[in-house]
């Protein structure tokens, strides 16, 4: 029996604009140019690795932005790869609609389109049968699975849709239904976030998003990456590739101990030095400073102190504004002899985590006195 290879990915959403774009507009091509390089790096692995078979499930062209640059580049990268059968199941975002990009150009010989209804095709070589259906408009509530095939050897399913939500708008997919299906595989897209299920069923059906690989939001921070996989008699087996051009990632300090812009800079720094210098950083400052308030261009000087290697930095100051203890300390009252007794207890304490409960504990109580005395 034959091994079947095949790569699946969806959700790249190209000529998509993009979403949360940190700096300055004049930039954002080069985010537009890395999305398309990301689909390139596809094309080469699979012609490489001499894929026999290409999944798109879904979201792969953005309906309506799909310029005629765009679908010659999409057409030039497909035609890179003649002797692999390419199969695009349509999404919510590029639905099989009369005027979508889809219907209204041609596309090559190797390229398979499926429409709203499922079809199934069957490949002898391969004892292989694989079936599809595509959104045919930017929502879909009914759910439905195509005719299961008796005594199918290898069977792939490729469809964009929402594995367990059964109310979803957006193609349902219902596991009790699968579960009475003889499918090895089913190729998903729709959710941004590679995951993966197996179903206590006969066959011990895989169901998997590959996730986007390359990041749509900074909700998707992180290396990307397409699925390779395989099914033999043994059953199917997935490997993740790496395939993003370049990762977004969010980062959280915590700078409520940090007294001058130069103690900030520095924990700032070796946060920042983990990171690729290829990054896109966006970091945002917790904790307690009052160095918004004293110094309206501290963020600006702050960008100025750090490693230059870095140059796609996103600073957002969300600090809470915190107490001048020193202040408070001296006074005549509750508040300053709480301050005092806290600041003895937290030098006091050796054990660094217990003292950043106590320096919490100290602001903590200052917020609790600062809303009594409202109340009052
Ligand atoms: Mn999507």
């Amino acid at each position: 029996m034959h091994t079947i290879s095949f790569v699946h990915i969806a959700d790249l959403h190209l000529g998509e604009p993009i979403k949360g774009w940190k700096w300055d507009k004049e930039r954002v091509w080069i985010r537009q140019e890395e999305h398309q390089q990301t689909f390139k790096r596809i094309i080469t692995y699979v012609k490489e690795n001499a894929i026999p078979f290409l999944l798109i499930a879904g979201d792969f062209l953005e309906h309506g932005f799909v310029t005629s640059v765009l679908y010659q580049f999409v057409l030039e990268q497909l035609q890179r790869i003649p002797d692999t059968r390419i199969f695009i199941s349509p999404g919510n975002h590029d639905p099989y609609r009369e005027d979508s990009v889809y219907q209204q150009e041609t596309w090559p010989e190797n390229v398979y389109i499926f429409s709203d209804s499922w079809e199934t095709l069957y490949f002898p070589e391969y004892h292989l049968h694989i079936s599809g259906r595509g959104f045919g408009d930017f929502s879909d509530r009914k759910n439905s699975l195509p005719i299961p095939i008796l005594d199918a050897n290898y069977h792939i399913y490729l469809v964009h849709g929402d594995f367990k939500e059964e109310q979803s708008i957006y193609f349902p997919i219902i596991e009790k239904d699968l579960s009475e299906h003889d499918v090895d595989y089913v190729a998903l897209g729709h959710i941004h976030k590679r995951q993966t299920y197996l179903l206590k069923n006969r066959k011990g059906t895989i169901i998997h998003y590959p996730g986007t690989p390359e990041a749509r939001s900074w909700k998707e921070t992180g290396v990307r990456f397409l699925t390779h996989g395989t099914i033999d008699e043994k059953g199917v087996s997935l490997e993740k590739v790496p395939i993003s051009t370049r990762k977004y990632e969010q980062i959280k300090i915590n700078i409520t101990n940090q007294l001058s812009l130069n103690q900030i800079s520095e924990v700032v720094s070796s946060v920042i030095r983990e990171f690729d210098t290829n990054d896109y950083l966006a970091i945002q400052l917790v904790g307690r400073s009052a160095f918004g308030t004293e110094d309206k261009n501290w963020l600006i000087k702050l960008e100025k102190m750090l490693p230059i290697e870095h140059k796609w930095l996103f600073i957002e100051d969300l600090t809470l504004l915190g107490y001048d203890l020193k202040k408070l300390k001296t006074e005549q009252n509750f508040v300053g002899t709480f301050v005092q007794l806290m600041e003895t207890r937290i030098a006091q304490e050796t054990d660094q985590k217990k003292k950043r409960i106590l320096q919490q504990a100290l602001y903590r109580g200052l917020d609790a006195m600062e809303k009594e005395v409202v109340m009052q």
